[in-house]
């Protein structure tokens, strides 16, 4: 399995861009282009839904580090490696309690206290954003570019930038020191899924 820090290009199966029964396909698609990770993101989906598709998904990715938003209980049953919770959730060890003490624990943070904070709880990566406004977290104010140097510089852990990062605007987000990122609708809105995550590992890549 990949650890974190050999991850650089992190793919999000978000059931508000795609249905359930079009996860499969994406998937591949993203993992032919490159992804180095992948969660699946089930906003009000129910509990059984989302058990059946990770369950169904999890054999596919073989090293490919497969992470579940917001239900570290459903990791271990559904062969998943790890969650991804939020500021609101809970803390960290409480959420390896429930998903397995090797499992990988991911926290979204938006400010540099809060990424050293996760670092703090033991995390094994954090997402740093939205930089942009963002469809996909609507209502969650931009950070900007300003301290992506900064949290690396404070951060000792893979740092996944996140929110408005498109195949367009990931060369300045490049130049303004990420090194890791986040996609969620420009790679599912792709016409060509495989050949748009191939290109945006290419710049993070020869960066
Ligand atoms: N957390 C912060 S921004 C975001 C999440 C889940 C969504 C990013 O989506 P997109 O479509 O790549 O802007
Ligand atoms: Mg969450």
């Amino acid at each position: 399995m990949k650890s974190p820090s050999a991850c650089f290009l992190y793919g999000i199966l978000d059931l508000g861009y795609l249905p359930p029964k079009d996860c499969k396909r994406t998937a591949h698609a993203m993992l032919e282009g490159g992804v180095d990770i992948l969660q699946l993101r089930a906003k009000g989906y129910p509990l059984s839904t989302i058990k059946t598709l990770a369950s169904s998904l999890a054999p596919l990715l073989h090293d490919i580090p497969f992470i579940i938003n917001d239900y570290p209980e459903l990791v271990t049953e559904t062969g998943a490696t790890g969650f991804h919770v939020g500021q609101d959730d809970p803390p960290l060890n409480q959420a390896r309690a429930l998903a397995g003490q090797t499992a990988l624990g991911g926290r979204s943070t938006h400010n540099l206290a809060q990424a050293q904070a996760a670092h703090a709880e033991g995390a094994d990566y954090i997402g740093f954003g939205p930089l942009f406004p963002t469809p996909t977290k609507p209502g969650r104010p931009a950070i900007g570019l300003e301290n992506i140097r900064e949290v690396h510089r404070l951060v000792p852990l893979p740092i996944f930038c996140i929110g408005g990062i498109k195949r367009e605007n990931l060369p300045a987000i490049i130049a303004a020191g990420a090194r890791r990122i986040v996609i969620v609708s420009g790679i599912l809105q792709a016409p060509d899924i495989r050949a748009y995550c191939q290109d945006c590992k290419d710049l993070l890549m020869s960066s």
